[in-house]
């Protein structure tokens, strides 16, 4: 008999590990400490995980198959994976151990050590979920200076002809965010999100989580996720029917007391297995050939999917584990306080940090432009960051979690990912929100006590930073704009962004 092991993202029936798999084998499933502790993921991410684990399981022993699914608080939880495996392998005769490969380094590092630990054969198969094989990626990266999104996912769009005319892409343009990324109008009526319907198991597992992770970070309810693909599947024509069509024009729009935007709200379901990214491009191309959602919408929804997404992962398992510990920027200060409580004067980062507690969720913009230019312009330390980045979002696994931190937030990794830091000031977010007329700072203001903190933070970030970024061709405008200004100025900024930093906490 084979023994697979099926990890908490891997909730996908064509799953490479399951292709082969017989009513004689033993698939395995477990709820364990191990990764729900590692980093202290949000209550309401354990909850999900934990709920679509037992699901899936259902569905596996609906078709027939022997599946061993051990609750975490059964018992004889082992409490970790290999403990677990260990324990199977005493009371039943296994032949060889199959597994997916892991979406993290960490555990493919421990995988790899196994069949020695277990003297059995171990079996690794490629994670065949997504669009570009890590070796595509590899040949793709290999020589070239600059690892840019923009070429690797015009190779995507032609490979897997998506939104092709011919050998030229639909519209004559690969890219329409010239179209996109409007500020919010003062009315905008956002369509209710997806709610899936109450469900006896995530009762259950919502009490387990309650009981058994006190101190984790975030709220269990209200708690509207899909849980099942059934369900997920309902979530997806949901945004394709109801939000996709503005999705373009408002993906970098930010609005006090509306967090889901026209956002998919699908990273969850992808990145567990619940959802396939191909079959969200599809069901997309095929709502712009009926007309439901324009060209822009459309493709700028499939970038972020066909793209980002790939190109991320990619980016991953090329660099790692170097990946993990670059800091270029030389960033130490500790994350403050703030990013658990809300507790800050700053009307933008309360807001997010809330909505984060509450949903498990912060759309884009959110994430990189106010939180992570917060964390990038204050000089917080990578290890902080990603560490609250990992744990606070339902959609987190370190292979997508870390080169969006790294790379695109903290430029911890030099310029590998994004050409230049994503630094702004308060003026970024007085356009691409409301949050500035409800903040007790003054977004039009400097200097002093009144002003927003990210305008001098911003400069402060630029002056602090001259020599690792003076260079940069795309910073070369603000080093001459930071030259021409006055000493008096500088000193200003210097001496506001020292005020902030000793009101924050501890250096
Ligand atoms: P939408 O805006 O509707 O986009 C559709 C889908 O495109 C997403 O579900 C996702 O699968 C994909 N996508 C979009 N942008 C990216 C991106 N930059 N990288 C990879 N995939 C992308 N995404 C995660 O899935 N997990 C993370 O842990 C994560 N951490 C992030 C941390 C930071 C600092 C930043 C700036 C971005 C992070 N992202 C992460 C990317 C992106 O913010 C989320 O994928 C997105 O907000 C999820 O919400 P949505 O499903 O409504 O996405
Ligand atoms: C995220 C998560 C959590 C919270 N718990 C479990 C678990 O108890 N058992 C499991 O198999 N997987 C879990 N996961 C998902 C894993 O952490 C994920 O498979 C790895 O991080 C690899 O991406
Ligand atoms: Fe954020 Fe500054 Fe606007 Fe306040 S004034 S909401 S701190 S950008």
């Amino acid at each position: 008999m084979k023994l697979r092991l099926v990890l908490g993202d891997q909730l996908t029936t064509s799953l490479a590990s399951l292709s082969d798999v017989g009513t004689d084998d033993l698939i395995l499933m477990c709820e364990v400490k191990e990764e729900a502790t590692y980093v202290k993921h949000h209550k309401k991410k354990i909850v999900f995980v934990f709920s679509a684990m037992r699901h899936f399981a259902q569905a596996l022993r609906d078709q027939g198959l022997n599946v061993h699914y051990v609750t975490f608080d059964d018992p004889c939880n082992a409490g970790s994976l290999r403990g677990q495996v260990e324990a199977l392998i005493q009371d039943y005769t296994i032949s060889e151990v199959v597994l997916t490969k892991p979406g993290e380094f960490r555990l493919l590092a421990e995988f790899e050590t196994w069949s020695d630990q277990l003297k059995l054969p171990v079996e690794l198969r490629e994670d065949d979920r997504f669009l570009a094989t890590q070796a595509e990626f590899a040949a793709w990266a290999g020589g070239r200076k600059q690892l840019r999104m923009e070429y690797f996912y015009r190779e995507m769009r032609r490979k897997h002809r998506v939104l092709m005319g011919g050998p030229d892409p639909i519209g004559g343009q690969w890219n329409f965010d010239a179209d996109n990324r409007k500020p919010p109008p003062k009315t905008l009526s956002v369509p209710e999100p997806f709610k899936a319907r109450d469900d006896t198991i995530v009762e259950a597992v919502s009490e387990v989580v309650a009981r058994e992770f006190p101190d984790h970070f975030g709220d269990i309810h209200p708690f509207h996720f899909a849980v099942t693909r059934e369900c997920a599947l309902q979530a997806l024509d949901m945004f394709i029917n109801e939000r996709l069509a503005l999705f373009g024009d408002y993906q970098d729009a930010m609005v006090q007391g509306e967090p889901w935007m026209y956002h998919s709200h699908i990273g969850l379901y992808l990145n567990c297995g619940l959802l396939t990214p191909l079959e969200c491009i599809t069901k997309a191309e095929a709502a712009y050939h009926e007309g439901l959602a324009p060209l822009n919408a459309v493709e700028g929804f499939i970038r972020q999917i066909l793209g980002w997404r790939e190109y991320v992962r990619g980016i991953y398992w090329l660099r790692m584990p170097a990946y993990k510990s670059e800091n270029a920027l030389d960033a130490h200060r500790p994350l403050p306080d703030f990013f658990w409580t809300g507790e800050t004067q700053m009307n933008c980062v309360r807001q997010c940090v809330l909505e984060t507690k509450q949903n498990a969720y912060a759309h884009h913009i959110q994430r990189l432009m106010v939180l992570g230019n917060f964390a990038l312009i204050a000089g917080l330390a990578p290890d902080d960051v990603n560490e609250w980045y990992m744990l606070v979002y339902a959609d987190a696994y370190e292979w997508v979690e870390l080169p969006n931190v790294s790379g695109m937030v903290l430029f911890a990794d030099g310029g590998v990912l994004a050409s230049k830091p994503y630094a702004a000031s308060g003026t970024y977010i007085k356009k691409m929100s409301n949050y500035c007329d409800s903040c007790s700072y003054k977004v039009s203001v400097k200097n002093g006590r009144k002003a927003c903190p990210f305008n001098y933070l911003y400069w402060d970030f630029i002056d602090r930073n001259a020599e690792a970024l003076h260079r940069n061709p795309r910073m070369g405008f603000m080093y001459k704009t930071l030259a021409r200004m006055s000493n008096e100025k500088r000193a200003a900024i210097a001496d506001d962004a020292l005020r902030f930093f000793k009101e924050i906490g501890p250096q």
